[in-house]
């Protein structure tokens, strides 16, 4: 045994990941369980869960229905393979899923994770443009701090720069629209923002560079990861007629979008448009289980299999793609969101939040507020030369005093569970306020 493995309860061997391991390890910080709306961390406190876990957890901890699937599945049947082989559950969940995306994106292809799907959904565009004769196609257009996860592919199409200069190596054939970020034009706006649609006429300008060698454009709907980046009214519909005019593909990445988070299934439904190929992970099965998944337009499925000679038609695939228990977790996650119609619930509470998320603009530092669904950013001034100390303090505050938000730079994003209620509510932004007012120095 190697002295890393020798030491009872070290923190040492987890290489944890997006953490500050010397930090963290200094002053750990464990959940030991999850109920509901709540977390209650190893020495007994209870933390109200403002993030849905890292966004995932839309129908709330420890749904007993979810739980009891995966339980029934691990028992019938553990594994089976999907390679030329089937289990009914996987095709049950994709017909489930396909149930709730928008129209003609009924094929879905199971995959792990959202940095999965954005990698699935980036090769399944390359190689439709193929099927189709444009196989000149193979640029892929992201965005300005987009975040689609840490493959290479999500990697180089993301515009996060503080996840990539640490690796050098991108993918070639890759260009960059815009953010829509403006605090000068759009500081807290409600909703949607009314300025910056025209920033989606930058793909003619890429188009008048590179020709018909696009393959696709892949956005959020809503960025997330970013620090909430709500989308201006007409810009995605910008896009799609762009994306027509040239024979582009449109991406949504719907990892954070997806499953009521906007208040529809899907973000698309909220914003009026519909996209070629949308992908999907984290509330698929409530987080219960990993599972990703990637949606796609028929007319796409078909040029990509029917122009295919004999045998395999997609040269993709992961030995987990549509795992029995991750199945069972999404027919079962799914099941809850139609039932307990969890979209419309966060329609429903949505004006509250907006107005709970807006009385903290008059506080210390505050310099936006904004908020869409129930996704809320707060962006806070910088401490001079310092910048993440003040919102990693704020989110420390709030931890310590029993509320889980989450932060990005300067940034509070907040996105609690779809089942949230407005005591829930008061208590988030209660402690939220106190404690930008005690970091207000
Ligand atoms: N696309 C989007 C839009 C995401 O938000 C991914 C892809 C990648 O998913 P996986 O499952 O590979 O992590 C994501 C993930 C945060 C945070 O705090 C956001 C994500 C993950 C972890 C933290 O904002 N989003």
């Amino acid at each position: 045994m190697n002295e890393i493995a020798a030491r009872p309860n070290n923190l040492d061997a987890f290489w944890m990941p997006f953490t500050a391991n010397r930090a963290y390890k200094a002053t750990p910080r464990l959940l030991a369980r999850a109920e509901g709306m709540h977390y209650f961390t190893n020495d007994g406190r209870t933390v109200i869960d403002g993030t849905a876990g890292l966004w995932c957890v839309n129908a709330g901890h420890g749904r007993p229905e979810i739980t009891e699937a995966i339980q029934k599945q691990a028992a019938v049947m553990d594994f089976a393979p999907t390679f030329q082989l089937g289990h009914p559950i996987a095709f049950q969940a994709a017909a489930k899923v396909a149930e709730h995306t928008p129209p003609g994106l009924d094929r879905i292809f199971f995959t792990n994770s959202g940095s999965e799907s954005a990698d699935t959904a980036l090769k399944i565009a390359l190689a439709y443009q193929r099927a189709r004769g444009e196989g000149q196609r193979v640029r892929l257009i992201g965005r300005e701090r987009g975040y689609h996860g840490v493959g290479f592919g999500g990697m180089s199409v993301g515009g996060i720069g503080g996840n990539r200069k640490q690796f050098g190596a991108q993918l070639p054939y890759v260009d960059h629209l815009p953010h829509t970020h403006s605090l000068e034009h759009n500081a807290f706006t409600r909703g949607e923002p009314a300025w910056g649609a025209h920033l989606a006429d930058d793909l003619e300008r890429m188009v008048a560079l590179h020709g018909d060698t696009i393959a696709a454009v892949i956005v959020e709907p809503l960025a997330g990861s970013t620090g909430v980046l709500v989308p201006p009214k007409g810009y995605l519909a910008r896009l799609r007629t762009l994306c027509d005019k040239h024979g582009i593909l449109l991406i949504f990445d719907e990892v954070i979008t997806g499953f009521g988070r906007l208040g529809t299934f899907f973000g698309a439904e909220r914003v009026g448009v519909t996209p070629d190929i949308l992908t999907m992970a984290k509330g698929l099965t409530n987080a219960a289980v990993p599972m990703g998944a990637v949606a796609v337009h028929d007319r796409i499925y078909r040029a990509v299999v029917d122009n295919a000679p004999d045998g395999i038609e997609l040269f993709h695939g992961y030995t987990y793609s549509g795992h029995p228990l991750a199945a069972a977790a999404a027919i079962a996650a799914v099941d809850v969101h139609a039932r307990e119609d969890l979209p419309a619930r966060a329609r429903a509470i949505e004006p509250y939040f907006e107005d709970a998320a807006h009385s903290l603009r008059d506080l210390p530092n505050v310099i936006d507020v904004r908020n869409m669904g129930l996704v809320a950013g707060i962006e806070l001034q910088p401490r001079p030369g310092k910048p993440t100390d003040r919102a990693v303090r704020v989110f420390h505050r709030c931890f310590d005093d029993g509320v889980l938000i989450r932060t990005t730079g300067d940034i509070i994003a907040l996105s609690p569970p779809l089942i949230v209620e407005k005591p829930h509510l008061d208590r988030i932004f209660e402690t939220l306020g106190a404690a930008i007012r005690a970091e207000a120095a």
